[in-house]
Protein backbone atom coordinates (compact mmCIF):
# COMPACT_ATOMS: atom_id res chain seq x y z
CA UNK A 1 0.00 0.00 0.00
CA UNK A 2 1.33 3.51 -1.02
CA UNK A 3 1.95 5.54 1.92
CA UNK A 4 0.63 9.02 2.27
CA UNK A 5 1.64 12.30 3.98
CA UNK A 6 -0.31 13.23 6.51
CA UNK A 7 -2.26 15.97 7.58
CA UNK A 8 -3.07 16.75 11.37
CA UNK A 9 -1.55 13.71 12.39
CA UNK A 10 -4.22 11.74 15.07
CA UNK A 11 -5.74 15.14 15.81
CA UNK A 12 -8.73 16.57 15.33
CA UNK A 13 -8.22 18.57 12.33
CA UNK A 14 -7.10 15.32 10.41
CA UNK A 15 -10.41 13.51 10.99
CA UNK A 16 -13.28 15.85 11.11
CA UNK A 17 -15.08 17.20 8.92
CA UNK A 18 -16.13 15.55 5.55
CA UNK A 19 -19.46 16.04 4.03
CA UNK A 20 -21.15 14.46 2.05
CA UNK A 21 -19.74 15.14 -1.63
CA UNK A 22 -16.26 15.41 -0.22
CA UNK A 23 -13.79 12.74 1.08
CA UNK A 24 -10.91 13.39 2.76
CA UNK A 25 -7.53 11.60 3.08
CA UNK A 26 -5.69 11.46 6.17
CA UNK A 27 -3.32 9.25 7.73
CA UNK A 28 -3.39 9.11 12.02
CA UNK A 29 0.55 8.65 11.90
CA UNK A 30 3.63 9.51 11.01
CA UNK A 31 5.43 5.70 10.99
CA UNK A 32 6.20 3.76 7.96
CA UNK A 33 3.24 1.45 7.40
CA UNK A 34 0.39 3.68 7.60
CA UNK A 35 -2.14 3.51 5.97
CA UNK A 36 -4.41 5.78 3.86
CA UNK A 37 -8.08 6.42 5.37
CA UNK A 38 -10.62 7.49 3.66
CA UNK A 39 -13.24 8.92 6.10
CA UNK A 40 -16.51 8.07 5.91
CA UNK A 41 -19.76 11.02 5.87
CA UNK A 42 -20.74 8.79 9.57
CA UNK A 43 -17.40 9.30 11.28
CA UNK A 44 -18.00 13.11 11.18
CA UNK A 45 -17.72 15.12 14.48
CA UNK A 46 -19.54 17.90 15.46
CA UNK A 47 -16.63 20.24 15.83
CA UNK A 48 -18.82 22.64 17.93
CA UNK A 49 -19.86 19.74 20.47
CA UNK A 50 -16.00 18.80 20.71
CA UNK A 51 -15.00 22.16 22.04
CA UNK A 52 -18.30 22.09 24.35
CA UNK A 53 -16.89 18.96 26.08
CA UNK A 54 -14.91 19.22 29.09
CA UNK A 55 -11.23 19.80 27.87
CA UNK A 56 -10.20 16.63 30.13
CA UNK A 57 -12.37 14.94 27.84
CA UNK A 58 -11.56 16.07 24.58
CA UNK A 59 -8.12 13.77 24.43
CA UNK A 60 -9.72 10.56 25.67
CA UNK A 61 -12.69 11.12 23.21
CA UNK A 62 -9.69 11.77 20.26
CA UNK A 63 -7.37 8.65 21.35
CA UNK A 64 -10.77 6.70 21.23
CA UNK A 65 -12.08 8.17 17.49
CA UNK A 66 -8.31 7.55 16.73
CA UNK A 67 -8.81 4.06 17.38
CA UNK A 68 -11.62 3.20 15.64
CA UNK A 69 -10.26 5.23 12.63
CA UNK A 70 -7.09 3.73 12.73
CA UNK A 71 -8.71 0.38 12.16
CA UNK A 72 -10.59 0.67 8.92
CA UNK A 73 -7.70 0.88 6.34
CA UNK A 74 -9.59 1.44 3.56
CA UNK A 75 -9.04 2.29 -0.73
CA UNK A 76 -5.79 3.88 -2.01
CA UNK A 77 -7.79 5.81 -4.67
CA UNK A 78 -6.91 9.90 -4.49
CA UNK A 79 -9.02 11.64 -2.49
CA UNK A 80 -10.69 15.15 -3.98
CA UNK A 81 -9.68 17.09 -0.95
CA UNK A 82 -7.67 17.64 1.95
CA UNK A 83 -9.11 19.35 5.54
CA UNK A 84 -5.85 21.41 6.84
CA UNK A 85 -6.23 23.34 10.54
CA UNK A 86 -4.98 26.75 10.22
CA UNK A 87 -4.57 28.59 13.42
CA UNK A 88 -2.79 32.36 14.31
CA UNK A 89 -2.02 33.36 17.58
CA UNK A 90 -0.42 36.57 18.77
CA UNK A 91 1.41 35.47 21.90
CA UNK A 92 2.32 38.71 23.56
CA UNK A 93 5.82 39.67 23.70
CA UNK A 94 7.28 36.07 23.52
CA UNK A 95 11.36 37.07 24.31
CA UNK A 96 14.16 34.85 23.78
CA UNK A 97 14.80 34.65 27.71
CA UNK A 98 11.70 32.71 27.63
CA UNK A 99 12.87 30.10 25.34
CA UNK A 100 15.85 29.18 27.10
CA UNK A 101 14.21 25.83 28.09
CA UNK A 102 10.78 24.55 27.95
CA UNK A 103 10.35 25.69 31.71
CA UNK A 104 8.50 28.75 31.51
CA UNK A 105 5.05 28.53 32.96
CA UNK A 106 3.50 30.64 30.36
CA UNK A 107 4.57 29.36 27.39
CA UNK A 108 3.92 25.86 29.22
CA UNK A 109 0.30 27.27 29.42
CA UNK A 110 0.35 28.90 25.39
CA UNK A 111 1.67 26.15 24.27
CA UNK A 112 -0.76 23.26 25.94
CA UNK A 113 -3.85 25.71 24.59
CA UNK A 114 -2.10 25.06 20.90
CA UNK A 115 -1.76 21.23 21.91
CA UNK A 116 -5.55 21.45 22.30
CA UNK A 117 -6.61 23.35 19.07
CA UNK A 118 -3.70 20.98 17.50
CA UNK A 119 -3.52 22.89 13.73
CA UNK A 120 -1.62 22.33 10.89
CA UNK A 121 -0.35 25.16 9.88
CA UNK A 122 0.08 27.61 13.33
CA UNK A 123 1.65 31.46 12.89
CA UNK A 124 2.60 33.12 15.59
CA UNK A 125 2.77 37.38 16.38
CA UNK A 126 5.07 38.76 18.98
CA UNK A 127 7.87 36.24 19.41
CA UNK A 128 11.19 37.77 19.53
CA UNK A 129 13.79 36.98 16.45
CA UNK A 130 16.94 36.42 17.87
CA UNK A 131 19.79 37.92 16.14
CA UNK A 132 22.86 35.97 15.30
CA UNK A 133 25.81 35.60 17.36
CA UNK A 134 28.84 34.31 16.52
CA UNK A 135 28.19 30.69 14.93
CA UNK A 136 24.71 30.55 15.51
CA UNK A 137 22.06 31.43 13.26
CA UNK A 138 19.27 33.80 13.77
CA UNK A 139 16.15 33.14 14.34
CA UNK A 140 16.19 30.14 15.94
CA UNK A 141 13.25 30.83 18.37
CA UNK A 142 9.96 29.59 16.46
CA UNK A 143 12.07 25.99 16.00
CA UNK A 144 13.02 26.37 19.88
CA UNK A 145 9.46 27.23 20.82
CA UNK A 146 8.08 24.16 18.53
CA UNK A 147 10.56 21.48 20.26
CA UNK A 148 10.62 22.94 23.74
CA UNK A 149 7.44 23.68 24.51
CA UNK A 150 5.06 21.94 21.15
CA UNK A 151 7.06 18.94 21.09
CA UNK A 152 6.39 17.65 24.72
CA UNK A 153 3.16 16.87 26.23
CA UNK A 154 1.69 19.86 28.09
CA UNK A 155 -1.21 18.18 29.68
CA UNK A 156 -2.73 14.64 30.44
CA UNK A 157 -3.80 12.98 27.18
CA UNK A 158 -1.75 16.21 25.32
CA UNK A 159 0.48 14.89 22.38
CA UNK A 160 3.26 15.92 21.14
CA UNK A 161 3.50 18.00 18.14
CA UNK A 162 6.26 17.79 15.29
CA UNK A 163 6.78 21.19 13.52
CA UNK A 164 9.03 22.77 11.34
CA UNK A 165 9.84 26.64 11.99
CA UNK A 166 10.11 29.05 9.88
CA UNK A 167 11.49 32.94 10.84
CA UNK A 168 12.90 35.81 9.15
CA UNK A 169 14.29 39.19 10.16
CA UNK A 170 12.10 41.42 11.59
CA UNK A 171 11.92 45.49 11.25
CA UNK A 172 11.04 45.77 15.02
CA UNK A 173 13.50 47.34 17.25
CA UNK A 174 16.26 47.55 14.32
CA UNK A 175 17.09 51.33 14.13
CA UNK A 176 16.93 53.51 10.75
CA UNK A 177 19.35 56.14 12.03
CA UNK A 178 16.35 58.61 11.19
CA UNK A 179 14.11 60.97 13.21
CA UNK A 180 11.11 58.79 12.05
CA UNK A 181 9.00 60.09 15.28
CA UNK A 182 10.03 63.87 14.72
CA UNK A 183 11.00 64.46 18.66
CA UNK A 184 14.24 65.92 17.68
CA UNK A 185 16.54 62.66 17.90
CA UNK A 186 17.83 60.02 16.29
CA UNK A 187 17.48 57.27 19.27
CA UNK A 188 19.77 54.20 17.99
CA UNK A 189 20.45 53.24 21.59
CA UNK A 190 17.91 50.64 23.29
CA UNK A 191 17.76 50.10 27.39
CA UNK A 192 18.50 46.92 28.75
CA UNK A 193 16.07 44.08 27.75
CA UNK A 194 13.28 43.33 30.34
CA UNK A 195 14.42 46.76 32.70
CA UNK A 196 11.21 47.88 34.00
CA UNK A 197 12.09 51.14 35.39
CA UNK A 198 10.78 54.85 33.80
CA UNK A 199 14.02 56.11 31.74
CA UNK A 200 13.97 52.46 31.15
CA UNK A 201 11.05 52.41 29.51
CA UNK A 202 10.72 56.10 27.90
CA UNK A 203 14.23 55.06 25.80
CA UNK A 204 12.82 52.00 24.64
CA UNK A 205 9.90 53.94 23.46
CA UNK A 206 12.40 56.35 21.94
CA UNK A 207 14.12 54.19 20.70
CA UNK A 208 11.25 52.04 18.90
CA UNK A 209 10.02 54.99 17.54
CA UNK A 210 12.56 55.70 15.33
CA UNK A 211 13.25 52.06 14.39
CA UNK A 212 11.77 50.69 11.05
CA UNK A 213 9.24 49.36 13.48
CA UNK A 214 8.52 49.76 16.90
CA UNK A 215 10.29 47.50 19.33
CA UNK A 216 12.35 48.09 22.33
CA UNK A 217 14.87 46.19 21.49
CA UNK A 218 15.83 44.31 18.30
CA UNK A 219 13.30 41.76 16.97
CA UNK A 220 11.06 42.21 19.51
CA UNK A 221 7.50 41.27 18.71
CA UNK A 222 8.48 39.34 15.61
CA UNK A 223 6.90 36.39 13.79
CA UNK A 224 6.94 32.55 13.06
CA UNK A 225 4.98 30.36 10.92
CA UNK A 226 5.17 26.35 12.59
CA UNK A 227 4.05 23.62 9.15
CA UNK A 228 3.44 20.23 10.22
CA UNK A 229 6.91 18.86 9.81
CA UNK A 230 5.45 16.55 7.13
CA UNK A 231 4.35 19.34 5.18
CA UNK A 232 7.31 20.79 2.97
CA UNK A 233 7.65 24.66 3.26
CA UNK A 234 8.84 25.50 -0.55
CA UNK A 235 12.06 27.27 0.80
CA UNK A 236 13.09 28.78 -2.03
CA UNK A 237 10.06 29.93 -3.22
CA UNK A 238 9.01 31.90 -0.07
CA UNK A 239 9.29 35.96 -0.71
CA UNK A 240 9.53 38.13 1.98
CA UNK A 241 8.72 42.07 1.75
CA UNK A 242 10.09 43.54 4.95
CA UNK A 243 12.06 46.32 2.92
CA UNK A 244 9.57 47.22 0.53
CA UNK A 245 9.40 50.85 0.81
CA UNK A 246 5.89 52.34 1.99
CA UNK A 247 6.63 54.66 -0.84
CA UNK A 248 6.46 52.49 -3.59
CA UNK A 249 2.53 51.81 -2.89
CA UNK A 250 0.35 54.24 -5.55
CA UNK A 251 -1.31 56.66 -2.69
CA UNK A 252 -0.14 55.26 0.00
CA UNK A 253 -1.37 57.53 3.11
CA UNK A 254 2.20 58.39 3.78
CA UNK A 255 1.65 61.09 6.51
CA UNK A 256 1.64 64.61 6.87
CA UNK A 257 2.41 66.79 10.08
CA UNK A 258 -0.36 67.61 11.99
CA UNK A 259 -0.88 70.92 10.82
CA UNK A 260 -0.88 69.70 6.91
CA UNK A 261 1.82 72.04 6.10
CA UNK A 262 4.46 69.25 5.30
CA UNK A 263 5.06 65.62 4.67
CA UNK A 264 5.92 64.12 8.20
CA UNK A 265 9.07 62.59 6.17
CA UNK A 266 11.65 63.98 4.39
CA UNK A 267 12.95 63.31 1.18
CA UNK A 268 15.66 60.97 2.64
CA UNK A 269 13.53 58.96 4.67
CA UNK A 270 10.57 58.56 2.62
CA UNK A 271 12.47 57.24 0.14
CA UNK A 272 13.59 54.78 3.16
CA UNK A 273 10.68 54.07 5.15
CA UNK A 274 9.15 50.62 5.04
CA UNK A 275 5.86 49.62 4.74
CA UNK A 276 5.79 46.32 6.72
CA UNK A 277 6.75 47.24 10.65
CA UNK A 278 7.41 43.45 11.13
CA UNK A 279 7.56 42.05 7.65
CA UNK A 280 5.22 40.47 5.01
CA UNK A 281 5.84 36.71 3.94
CA UNK A 282 4.63 34.59 1.38
CA UNK A 283 5.37 31.13 2.46
CA UNK A 284 4.27 28.33 0.04
CA UNK A 285 3.34 24.95 2.01
CA UNK A 286 3.14 21.89 -0.33
CA UNK A 287 -0.02 19.64 0.88
CA UNK A 288 0.32 15.72 0.81
CA UNK A 289 0.43 14.35 -3.11
CA UNK A 290 -1.08 11.36 -4.76
CA UNK A 291 0.87 8.56 -3.48
CA UNK A 292 4.56 8.45 -4.02
CA UNK A 293 4.05 11.70 -6.09
CA UNK A 294 4.71 14.39 -3.81
CA UNK A 295 5.00 16.71 -6.27
CA UNK A 296 1.39 16.79 -7.34
CA UNK A 297 0.03 17.88 -3.75
CA UNK A 298 -1.63 21.27 -3.87
CA UNK A 299 0.67 24.07 -2.75
CA UNK A 300 -1.08 26.90 -0.27
CA UNK A 301 0.60 30.11 0.62
CA UNK A 302 0.60 31.53 3.62
CA UNK A 303 0.27 35.48 3.45
CA UNK A 304 1.76 36.17 7.05
CA UNK A 305 2.23 39.52 8.68
CA UNK A 306 1.55 42.02 11.67
CA UNK A 307 0.48 45.50 10.57
CA UNK A 308 1.12 48.16 13.05
CA UNK A 309 -1.52 49.02 15.22
CA UNK A 310 -3.18 52.50 14.55
CA UNK A 311 -2.66 53.90 17.89
CA UNK A 312 0.71 55.10 19.95
CA UNK A 313 0.80 58.00 17.81
CA UNK A 314 -0.33 61.91 17.44
CA UNK A 315 -2.67 63.65 15.16
CA UNK A 316 -0.77 62.65 12.01
CA UNK A 317 -2.03 58.96 12.77
CA UNK A 318 1.47 57.63 11.28
CA UNK A 319 0.22 54.47 12.95
CA UNK A 320 -2.98 54.58 11.77
CA UNK A 321 -2.25 54.95 8.12
CA UNK A 322 0.47 52.45 8.12
CA UNK A 323 -1.79 49.87 9.58
CA UNK A 324 -4.55 50.90 6.62
CA UNK A 325 -1.15 50.16 3.95
CA UNK A 326 0.39 47.19 5.35
CA UNK A 327 -3.75 45.37 5.06
CA UNK A 328 -3.65 46.58 1.70
CA UNK A 329 -0.71 45.30 0.57
CA UNK A 330 -2.53 42.29 0.69
CA UNK A 331 -5.35 43.05 -1.42
CA UNK A 332 -2.85 44.57 -3.64
CA UNK A 333 -0.43 41.45 -3.43
CA UNK A 334 -3.64 38.94 -4.87
CA UNK A 335 -5.17 40.97 -7.27
CA UNK A 336 -1.67 41.82 -9.58
CA UNK A 337 -0.32 44.98 -8.85
CA UNK A 338 2.77 46.13 -10.37
CA UNK A 339 4.43 47.94 -7.52
CA UNK A 340 5.72 45.11 -5.66
CA UNK A 341 9.51 43.75 -5.27
CA UNK A 342 10.15 41.54 -2.78
CA UNK A 343 13.18 41.77 -0.43
CA UNK A 344 15.79 39.94 -3.34
CA UNK A 345 14.72 42.30 -5.98
CA UNK A 346 12.16 40.23 -7.69
CA UNK A 347 9.32 42.38 -9.13
CA UNK A 348 5.92 40.86 -9.17
CA UNK A 349 2.59 39.62 -7.19
CA UNK A 350 1.03 36.22 -6.88
CA UNK A 351 -0.17 34.54 -9.59
CA UNK A 352 -3.81 34.86 -10.14
CA UNK A 353 -4.58 30.70 -9.60
CA UNK A 354 -2.82 30.32 -6.44
CA UNK A 355 -4.51 29.55 -3.50
CA UNK A 356 -3.92 31.29 -0.13
CA UNK A 357 -4.43 32.41 3.53
CA UNK A 358 -3.80 35.47 4.69
CA UNK A 359 -3.19 35.14 8.18
CA UNK A 360 -2.28 37.16 11.33
CA UNK A 361 -3.29 39.73 14.05
CA UNK A 362 -3.98 42.65 11.76
CA UNK A 363 -4.92 45.30 14.15
CA UNK A 364 -7.98 45.98 12.73
CA UNK A 365 -11.64 45.49 13.74
CA UNK A 366 -14.36 46.25 10.32
CA UNK A 367 -17.09 47.28 12.74
CA UNK A 368 -15.27 49.46 15.73
CA UNK A 369 -11.71 50.81 16.74
CA UNK A 370 -9.66 53.29 15.76
CA UNK A 371 -8.11 51.55 12.24
CA UNK A 372 -7.68 54.50 9.96
CA UNK A 373 -10.01 53.84 6.76
CA UNK A 374 -11.15 50.67 7.86
CA UNK A 375 -9.25 48.45 5.55
CA UNK A 376 -10.58 45.29 6.71
CA UNK A 377 -13.98 46.58 5.66
CA UNK A 378 -13.52 48.31 2.53
CA UNK A 379 -10.11 46.98 1.18
CA UNK A 380 -10.22 43.14 2.34
CA UNK A 381 -13.68 42.81 1.91
CA UNK A 382 -14.84 43.97 -1.26
CA UNK A 383 -11.51 42.24 -2.49
CA UNK A 384 -12.49 39.66 -5.63
CA UNK A 385 -9.88 37.40 -4.72
CA UNK A 386 -10.82 36.89 -0.89
CA UNK A 387 -13.62 34.19 -0.43
CA UNK A 388 -15.06 36.58 2.74
CA UNK A 389 -16.70 34.19 5.32
CA UNK A 390 -18.65 35.44 8.57
CA UNK A 391 -16.42 36.07 11.40
CA UNK A 392 -15.07 32.79 13.96
CA UNK A 393 -17.02 33.08 16.78
CA UNK A 394 -16.14 32.18 20.48
CA UNK A 395 -18.17 29.62 22.25
CA UNK A 396 -17.16 31.17 25.68
CA UNK A 397 -18.61 34.28 26.74
CA UNK A 398 -16.89 36.83 28.46
CA UNK A 399 -18.44 39.86 29.70
CA UNK A 400 -17.90 43.12 27.51
CA UNK A 401 -16.29 41.05 25.04
CA UNK A 402 -18.37 40.40 21.95
CA UNK A 403 -18.65 37.42 20.09
CA UNK A 404 -15.87 37.75 17.36
CA UNK A 405 -13.63 39.47 19.52
CA UNK A 406 -10.31 38.03 19.99
CA UNK A 407 -8.42 40.54 21.70
CA UNK A 408 -8.80 40.74 25.24
CA UNK A 409 -9.77 45.07 24.94
CA UNK A 410 -12.55 44.13 22.99
CA UNK A 411 -11.77 43.97 18.98
CA UNK A 412 -11.66 41.43 16.31
CA UNK A 413 -8.25 41.64 15.41
CA UNK A 414 -7.09 38.26 14.57
CA UNK A 415 -7.56 36.73 11.47
CA UNK A 416 -7.64 33.48 9.07
CA UNK A 417 -8.92 34.27 5.69
CA UNK A 418 -9.24 32.35 2.76
CA UNK A 419 -8.79 32.38 -1.38
CA UNK A 420 -11.05 32.09 -3.55
CA UNK A 421 -10.85 27.84 -4.50
CA UNK A 422 -10.87 26.72 -0.43
CA UNK A 423 -13.50 26.70 2.02
CA UNK A 424 -14.13 26.88 5.76
CA UNK A 425 -15.66 24.17 6.83
CA UNK A 426 -15.10 25.36 10.94
CA UNK A 427 -13.85 27.96 12.55
CA UNK A 428 -13.89 29.21 16.17
CA UNK A 429 -11.98 31.49 18.62
CA UNK A 430 -10.52 29.67 21.73
CA UNK A 431 -11.34 31.48 24.65
CA UNK A 432 -10.68 28.48 27.29
CA UNK A 433 -8.17 28.87 29.64
CA UNK A 434 -5.80 26.54 30.33
CA UNK A 435 -6.29 23.46 32.99
CA UNK A 436 -5.92 25.03 36.68
CA UNK A 437 -5.30 28.01 35.43
CA UNK A 438 -7.63 31.26 36.54
CA UNK A 439 -6.32 33.26 33.53
CA UNK A 440 -5.80 33.68 29.91
CA UNK A 441 -1.73 32.89 29.07
CA UNK A 442 -1.88 35.98 26.26
CA UNK A 443 -3.59 39.20 25.36
CA UNK A 444 -5.16 37.40 22.12
CA UNK A 445 -7.07 34.50 21.94
CA UNK A 446 -6.31 32.54 19.23
CA UNK A 447 -8.29 32.09 15.50
CA UNK A 448 -8.73 28.78 14.26
CA UNK A 449 -10.25 27.56 10.80
CA UNK A 450 -10.70 24.29 9.17
CA UNK A 451 -9.68 24.73 5.21
CA UNK A 452 -10.71 22.24 2.88
CA UNK A 453 -8.05 22.46 -0.04
CA UNK A 454 -9.38 20.94 -3.27
CA UNK A 455 -7.51 17.80 -4.50
CA UNK A 456 -5.86 18.50 -7.92
CA1 LIG B 1 13.38 60.36 17.41
CA1 LIG C 1 -15.96 44.22 16.14
CA1 LIG D 1 -15.83 44.39 20.39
Amino acid sequence: MALYPFIGRGSLGSIIGTGPMVRFRSCLNADPGSQLIRIQPERVVNMKQSFQLNQGLIAALLIAMVGTLASEACAQEPSQAIAIRVMTFNLEDVRTEDLKNGDNPRLKALAQIIQRIRPTVLFLNEIAYDLPEGDKPGGTNAQRFADLYLGVSQGPGLKPMRFRGFMQKSNTGMASGFDLNRDGTVQTQFPTTGAKDKASRDMGRAYGGDCWGFGTFPGQYAMALLVDDRLEILEDQVRTFRLLPWDYIPGAFLPNTPDGTEPWFDDEERAAVRLSSKSHWDVPVRLPGRGDDAQSGRVVHFLCSHPTPPAFDGPEKRNGKRNHDEIRFWADYVTGASYIVDDKGTPGSLAPDQLFVILGDLNADPDEGSSYKDPIGTVLKSCNRINWQPAPTADVVIDGLDIDDTAAWGLRVDYVLISQGLSIRKSGIWRRNPENSESFPSDHFPVWAEIEVPGN
